[in-house]
């Protein structure tokens, strides 16, 4: 009788557990669009991870398939059936209907969990129209479903079966989620990089119903990563530098490569967890390698007495990626994608000293390539900051002189001022027209910006559009980069909706990303959505801003009479309809640029306009629809 009572009041604390999460699923997920639907299956792949860093998975597949659910299987050990002897209900049961199953089941030394993950399959499950797992261990294999979150039958044995694993099915909530539709490329995309983070681990992914496939598996591990990132670049060392150290229940792994160009892309990770905002590992690294570099510089002559390189010289073209596992990682700021615990920066600085002070003695012609990357950086440096001095003495960063061909607003509280990026002179002549001048500033640009991915930034200054561009935003540009003298809280780039238009907002964003990181982190850099249809029927006017709304809007205005337009680009509107459809702040729609959007446009950047030529073919090819009309 007392064990009914404990189960009795167990079941409504699990009720109630997962109502919450069905009540307030962005307080669990982040958010009920894209983002957290695709955290669905991150969860359930995170604890496939787990397995594999304990070493007890080799293999996860995961299936997209045509209902619309989403399978993910794995050779780990299976989730344990047995019946747990407080509650009396199998562990499965447990683990997928208590909000944290924590104690019993803490299984191992390192966990993915952090962030918006590690929120737990219960989670996934109460977000679930159904959820189905089948788990093989002991040589039986068991099978249990639910309904959101609610058990809809009890754990069934459904014969014999070999190896262990588990398999987890489920398909989103379409009451819950605004879109219950996967993305490939993003699944595909966390999937490639957890199989770079974890060397051997093979994961495939399917797409049943687009009949599409990718099977990850990198051996070389992060050393392939950055051979990877390093695609379209030109690299100065055949291979990646690595070095692994474990101290402690602390595990340090680096794999680094210098390239010709000028940029640094350092990526790290905390137990397969992307810590986008750095934290004190990153810290450490950096302190690691400036004081290999001036170390070994000074001992072998690369630098006169009294001269150092600084850190920024040292990571000049240096891609990287530094991975850490560590038992128990607290994560901070904004995004909760900072590592937070001060025993790493320690630990991974002198891991990066001691190894790399090992490799550079080891293998001297590689020292010497790295080194004198970093020495000619310094110089660089003393060149841009005359450079810089010249410029601010002409007043050219401050905005005292503002460019001609920006029609600025009137307001001067830049928190209720806007400025338009506007593509091409016809445009930027109906923007400008169109605009309410109280508040909104035109800047049309001229064609496509300097490509600044070969550039330095001293080059940079002397490109016209890119000083109008850094005077119009008034905040200055790198390292000195001022957001208090932004001039604009939305600094909206509109392009047109063609190929042309997709690329000079990679344009931009890559110029925000690598010189204004502030205004992204702020949130001002917005990109406008203007329609791509306008559509008639007798007076009166429609616009749809995506294929699925064009679609619509036909069902619902029926054929007759009814007429389309296709937006070619922003210079096809007239001012009224440009108002009505891409300025007006009740109607229009903006996107707010994220860093992630703008590190993928990094990237694809340096694809498309990189020195390489195979990627860049490679990359065509696949994309040869999007990209046919781009004059690369
Ligand atoms: C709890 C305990 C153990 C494994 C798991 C959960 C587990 C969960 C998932 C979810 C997807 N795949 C999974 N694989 C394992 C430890 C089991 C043991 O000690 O044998």
């Amino acid at each position: 009788m007392a064990g009914e009572t404990a189960y009795d009041a167990e079941q409504i604390q699990v009720l109630e557990g997962l109502q919450a999460v069905r009540k307030r699923p962005a307080m669990y997920i982040g958010s009920v669009d894209g983002r957290g639907l695709h955290h669905l299956v991150h969860e359930v792949v995170d604890n496939s991870i787990d397995e594999a860093m304990a070493g007890f998975c080799k293999k996860i597949h995961v299936t997209l398939n045509p209902d619309g659910s989403v399978t993910i299987a794995d050779d780990g050990r299976g989730i344990p059936v047995d019946v747990h002897p407080k509650y009396g209900v199998p562990a499965v049961e447990l683990v997928l209907s208590r909000m944290h199953s924590g104690g019993k089941f803490e299984r191992k030394l390192y966990r993915v969990s952090g962030g918006l993950h590690g929120v737990g399959l219960s989670v996934v499950n109460g977000l679930s129209e159904w959820l189905e797992v089948r788990v093989h261990r002991d040589g039986r294999e068991k099978r249990m479903r639910f309904e959101r979150g609610t058990k809809a039958s009890e754990l069934e044995d459904l014969g014999p079966a070999e190896g262990t694993g588990t398999i987890v099915t489920f398909r989103p909530d379409a009451q819950v989620f605004e879109t219950i539709e996967f993305d490939y490329d993003i699944l595909a995309g966390r999937l490639r990089e957890l199989a770079f983070l974890n060397a051997g681990l093979e994961i495939i992914i399917v797409d049943k119903a687009r009949g599409r496939g990718d099977v990850f598996r990198f051996d070389g591990g992060i050393s392939e990563y950055v051979k990877w990132i390093n695609r379209a670049k030109t690299p100065l060392h055949p291979d990646p530098i690595t070095f692994s150290k474990q101290s402690n229940s602390t595990l340090v792994e680096v794999a680094m490569q210098y390239h010709d160009g000028y940029n640094e892309s350092i990526f790290t990770f905390v137990n397969n967890i992307d810590t986008v905002e750095g934290g004190t590992h990153l810290v450490g690294f950096k302190a690691g390698l400036a004081r290999t570099f001036n170390n070994y510089a000074k001992e072998h002559k690369y630098l006169k007495q009294g001269e150092s390189l600084e850190g920024d010289d040292v990571r000049e073209g240096l891609t990287a990626i530094l991975s850490v596992k560590i038992p128990e990682p607290q994560f901070e700021g904004q995004t909760k994608m900072k590592l937070g615990n001060s025993e790493v920066k320690g630990i991974v600085e002198s891991a990066v000293y001691e190894k790399l002070t090992e490799f550079f003695l080891e293998t001297p012609k590689v020292a010497e390539t790295c080194i004198g990357k970093a020495v000619l950086a310094s110089q660089a440096r003393e060149a841009a900051r005359k450079a810089r001095e010249l410029t601010r003495r002409k007043g050219l960063l401050e905005g005292f002189n503002l460019p001609g061909k920006l029609a600025d607003c009137q307001e001067r509280d830049p928190a209720k001022a806007e400025m338009f990026i506007v593509e091409g002179a016809s445009a930027g002549g109906s923007a400008k027209q169109a605009r309410r001048r109280e508040f909104q500033a035109v800047l049309p640009l001229r064609g496509k910006i300097l490509n600044v991915e070969k550039a330095r930034l001293d080059q940079m200054l002397k490109n016209e559009e890119i000083r109008t561009l850094i005077t119009a935003i008034g905040g200055g540009i790198g390292d000195e980069f001022n957001l208090s003298k932004v001039r604009y809280h939305r600094v909206v780039t509109a392009a047109d909706a063609d190929v042309d238009g997709q690329h000079i907002t990679t344009l931009l964003l890559t110029l925000f990303f690598r010189y204004m990181r502030p205004l992204i982190d702020a949130g001002y850099a917005y990109i406008a959505q203007p329609p791509l249809y306008k559509i008639k029927r007798g007076k009166e006017i429609f616009y749809a801003y995506t294929e699925k709304q064009r679609q619509d809007l036909a069902a619902q205005l029926g054929e007759k009479g009814v007429t389309y337009q296709r937006y070619k680009g922003l210079g096809e509107m007239n001012a009224e309809e440009l108002w009505e459809t891409t300025l007006d702040p009740d109607r229009r729609v903006l996107k707010q640029v994220t860093i992630e959007d703008a590190a993928g446009a990094d990237a694809l950047f340096a694809v498309l306009m990189g020195e390489a030529v195979e990627p860049r073919r490679q990359y065509i090819q696949e994309h040869a629809k999007e990209v046919m009309n781009l004059d690369i």
